[in-house]
């Protein structure tokens, strides 16, 4: 696509969702750092998502994890979030902060503990009816650290069993979404650990289950853009969780580490129709923000996601299609370097300004005064889960 008008009407219908969790304080197991004016509660993350969207004019939805998002009311919590000109997005399940759930969750060998994991997850699902989430996100940290701990053949069983009965109880528009990692917290064996075994499973229940594809989550020097087209081909890509990795699930902001990597997942998103509404995938961020300021960080988190999807959508596809139909690989690729060596920031800023927005949301928040605002209301502010 390289009409200047296409290419903005598909960057204004683009949605990313921000998580709960990014706006609240989070580390590493080693430490967490506290920030001044972080959210005291979800009403609070919603008024910081909701800072993201007004400077943005892209960042609508947002992603609650139960229980660290847990409220007395959640048709309240909708509305206020309806106020804030937001709505709630995905439901992120957690069978991994218990006590029970140390030799796993829903593949746990005791059936008690699998019977309190799977009904956490069916309270998610009744949260999405209160709160109106198209989308339940679970990802399991389940896994052995020892050869012979378990069984891997039994555990896939339990898996299923367990899947199948939430699957069960999703409503008609209520998608389950499957998250893998490779590893961690579990050393061994995962029980889903590649975007393979999550497709199996999704295949297996049917059109309302697919993969999420958390960009952290593989090995390093994984083509991630290959497995994106693949789900994309077969109608199983359900949703991102975008962050950036140096090492291992660093979760760091998406595009900081690698917005080459980026780029090449979005040119694939943009070829599988992906940014059309028929396909429905959910461009989500999943990052904590350990040592940044939060607001800003997802802000320009959520510039880089529409940077590296604005140079996918300027690739000229009749060049690329006739280079790559003639075998010529250099102009092929030469297509494709052009697109992502191209400065959009102009472009980007043009279509702000066509929406009312400022030209530079990021310069535009820290000169709100917004920051030290909520520095000197908010006193002692929640810590995201993570790191906990
Ligand atoms: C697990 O590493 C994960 O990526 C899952 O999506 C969790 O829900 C999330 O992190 C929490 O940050
Ligand atoms: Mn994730
Ligand atoms: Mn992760």
């Amino acid at each position: 696509m390289s009409d200047v008008s296409a290419v903005k009407a598909a960057l204004k219908s683009q949605v990313i969702e921000t998580p709960s969790w990014g706006y609240g304080n989070s580390g590493t197991r080693f430490k967490v750092f506290a920030q001044a004016g972080v959210p005291r509660d979800p009403y609070e993350k919603l008024a910081d998502a909701a800072q993201v969207h007004r400077y943005t004019g892209v960042a609508p939805k947002v992603s609650l994890h139960i229980p660290w998002d847990r409220v007395e009311d959640y048709p309240a919590l909708t509305r206020h979030a309806q106020d804030l000109g937001l709505r709630i997005g995905t439901i992120n399940s957690n069978v991994f902060q218990d006590d029970d759930f140390k030799l796993g969750s829903v593949t746990h060998p005791d059936p008690t503990v699998r019977r309190k994991a799977v009904d956490h997850l069916l309270e998610c699902v009744d949260i999405m009816d209160a709160t109106g989430s198209p989308d339940l996100k679970l990802w399991f940290s389940d896994g052995t650290n020892y050869p012979g701990q378990d069984s891997i053949t039994g555990r896939q069983d339990r898996l299923s069993e367990a899947l199948a009965e939430v699957y069960e109880r999703l409503g008609e528009d209520q998608r389950m979404l499957l998250e893998y990692k490779l590893f961690e917290p579990a050393f061994y064996t995962t029980d889903v650990p590649d975007w393979g075994t999550s497709y199996a499973h999704c295949l297996k229940l049917g059109p309302k289950a697919k993969v999420v594809v958390d960009t952290g989550h593989h090995a390093p020097g994984t083509n991630i853009e290959f497995i994106v087209a693949f789900l994309l081909r077969e109608g199983k890509l359900g949703a991102f969780d975008f962050n950036s990795r140096f090492y291992a699930d660093d979760d760091l902001m998406a595009g900081a580490a690698d917005p080459f990597q980026l780029f090449r997942i979005m040119h694939e998103v943009v070829a599988g129709g992906g940014l059309e509404a028929r396909t429905d995938v959910n461009f989500m961020l999943d990052q904590c923000h350990n040592i940044e300021a939060k607001i800003p960080a997802v802000i320009r988190s959520v510039t880089n996601v529409q940077e590296a999807t604005a140079k996918a959508l300027l690739i000229d596809t009749d060049a690329l299609a006739a280079a790559q139909r003639a075998g010529d690989v250099l102009a092929a690729n030469g297509v494709l370097m052009d697109a992502y060596n191209t400065d959009v920031r102009p472009l980007l800023a043009e279509l702000r300004e066509e929406i009312g927005l400022d030209r530079d949301p990021f310069g535009a928040y820290l000169a709100s005064g917004n920051q030290e605002r909520i520095a000197v209301d908010r006193v002692g502010g929640e810590q995201a889960g993570w790191g906990a």
